[in-house]
């Protein structure tokens, strides 16, 4: 299958690039499942989420950035309309994305018990999601540089994994997620992110701004990606590197998805993430998130 992926304004030629395989057959086998994501690092579950639900998630965040004038009606369909309100209308860009991101239909995709089943079933014990998501969505010319999650979240457990699921399709061409495959075995990259992750001032440098199909090149390797539809998620874990590919979609189209970290219940749990003002990575809760931008902003990096 070719891909029409483009990283840093240029398409990724078709050799560096391969489908993410669906696993979600595996769900009827959970220690196979389980070997897999340890030995790749990433896996993506097709069709495992409730469609309907998503799709009323999606229209709940939609209506919020029509609201402020980012997407022309129907708002569900995504269209940007290249202008915004938003920072007039709502001065505390945190406050408004705080709503945005804790709508009760996102909240039961996000938290919802299928999600819980299906990330309790991963880590094999019951698992709690951070109360801190990452709505994301992304204007055609956004994308996200290659990093790895490590030292954002390393202070809870580092047995931890991040959901990113697409609100609604998002074919390549709108810029979804990427995966670096063979990413969680690259020694010199995960001491450095470990290292990282002790020391917070450097943490943040820890996206590489090269291009990643350059950095698959040169490390032999794949970058990973699929046309994704509602109802999908990929999971995968904090030495997985990954970042979004360039939204180009033709139609003007905005990327929505979210992202969320899950661990095991009965492990420690970083504070930052948790309860019902979660300061976050920079204390400064969902005003510090990319999402809290409006949508006219460029927002190109971490
Ligand atoms: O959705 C994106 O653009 C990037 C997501 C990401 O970095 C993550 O899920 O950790």
């Amino acid at each position: 299958m070719m891909f029409e992926a483009v990283n840093k304004g240029q398409r990724i030629p078709d050799h560096l690039i391969r489908e993410l395989p669906d696993r979600a057959p595996l769900l009827a086998d959970l220690p196979r499942l389980r070997e897999v994501l340890a030995e790749e690092g990433y896996v993506l579950l097709r069709n495992v989420l409730p469609v309907a639900d998503v799709m009323a998630a999606r229209q709940e965040v939609a209506d919020r950035l029509a609201s402020v004038g980012e997407l022309r009606e129907p708002a569900i369909d995504g269209i940007v309309t290249g202008v915004s309100q938003r920072d007039k209308v709502h001065p505390d860009l945190g406050a408004f994305w705080k709503t945005a991101s804790e709508g009760e239909k996102l909240r039961s995709v996000t938290h919802g018990a299928r999600m819980r089943e299906i990330l309790g079933a991963i880590h094999g014990a019951p698992a709690v999601g951070h109360d801190l998501v990452y709505l994301r969505v992304a204007a055609p010319g956004r994308a996200l540089d290659m990093h790895y999650d490590y030292p954002f979240f390393a202070k809870g457990t580092p047995d931890l994994y991040t959901v990113w699921t697409p609100l609604g399709d998002v074919p390549v061409t709108d810029g979804p997620l990427f995966i670096i495959d063979k990413s969680n075995t690259y020694r010199d990259l995960i001491d450095d992110v470990v290292a990282a992750g002790e020391t917070a001032s450097v943490a943040r440098k820890l996206a590489y701004n090269r291009p990643a199909y350059e950095f698959a090149e040169e490390r032999h390797t794949s970058i990973m990606c699929a046309d994704l539809h509602a109802g999908d998620i990929i999971v995968f874990s904090l030495f997985t590197a990954h970042g979004s590919l360039d939204n180009c979609s033709p139609i003007n189209r905005a990327r929505m998805s979210c992202d969320v970290r899950y661990q095991r219940a009965d492990m420690p749990r970083d504070p930052r993430y948790f309860g019902e003002n979660p300061v976050g990575y920079n204390g400064k809760g969902y005003a510090d998130l990319n999402g809290s931008k409006p949508l006219t902003a460029s927002w190109i990096t971490n």
